[in-house]
């Protein structure tokens, strides 16, 4: 049967599993909601996700949400250990850069997001869209550093599940309409993501 997925592709959390399945060659069908589709405090989708968050995956009428959640347990399923490795130390690797794009890193840009991107009148007060970015830059300067040591991906030398949601944050970055400092490692990263076909229909703000 086929998955359903449940949000908008236009998230950045939709992304990681349209993106994830592309890598899996796994086929889905998509309902929009949240964002400017249909409100997820809707009681039909309060059903599929009580706390009312895209995406939500149903595989064969098991539901899943959290996106990070989500893209482990696809590539599980998928037996693709080569993302997400099935020793615990190196998947211990893969997991905590995952983590931290879901907590600390995810939050740093929600305000200088909304403000500039999406033009939300409760986030318009300058300095603190700059102190937003600002944190959000230095989060993507230790990512720099990362790349920098290992010479292409998040957690190596070669693409894992990681770079999914990492690579995410780190197109984010760059298309946030806000001077930004260069950073080298970071531009081979990007040019890395966009030689991957997975990236390039949904990576990049959305997609079919
Ligand atoms: N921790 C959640 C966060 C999901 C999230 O923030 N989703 C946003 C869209 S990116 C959402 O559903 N917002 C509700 C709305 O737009 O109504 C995850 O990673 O799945």
């Amino acid at each position: 049967m086929t998955l359903r997925i449940y949000g908008y592709a236009g998230s950045i959390n939709v992304r990681k599993v349209l993106w994830t399945c592309a890598e899996l060659d796994l086929s889905f069908e998509r309902e929009d909601w949240a964002g400017p589709f249909r409100s997820t405090a809707e009681p039909e989708f309060r059903a599929l996700n009580p706390v009312g968050m895209v995406p939500v995956l149903d595989d064969e009428g098991s539901l899943i949400w959290e996106s990070n959640t989500i893209i482990r347990y696809l590539a599980a399923k998928s037996g693709r250990c080569d993302l997400l490795p099935l020793a615990p130390l190196q998947r211990a690797h893969v997991e905590k850069w995952m983590d931290w794009q879901g907590s600390d890193f995810n939050n740093s840009w929600r305000i200088a997001f909304q403000g500039l991107v999406r033009g939300h009148p409760d986030y318009q007060d300058q300095r603190i869209i700059e102190r937003a970015m600002t944190g959000f830059s230095a989060m993507v300067a230790l990512i720099d550093g990362q790349l920098r040591e290992t010479g292409a991906y998040i957690c190596g030398p070669d693409f894992s599940l990681a770079d999914i949601p990492i690579g995410l944050s780190v197109h984010r970055w760059r298309s946030m309409p806000i001077a930004k400092p260069h950073l080298t490692h970071i531009e081979r990263y990007y040019e890395r993501l966009c030689a991957r076909a997975g990236f390039q229909q949904y990576g990049r703000d959305g997609g079919p």
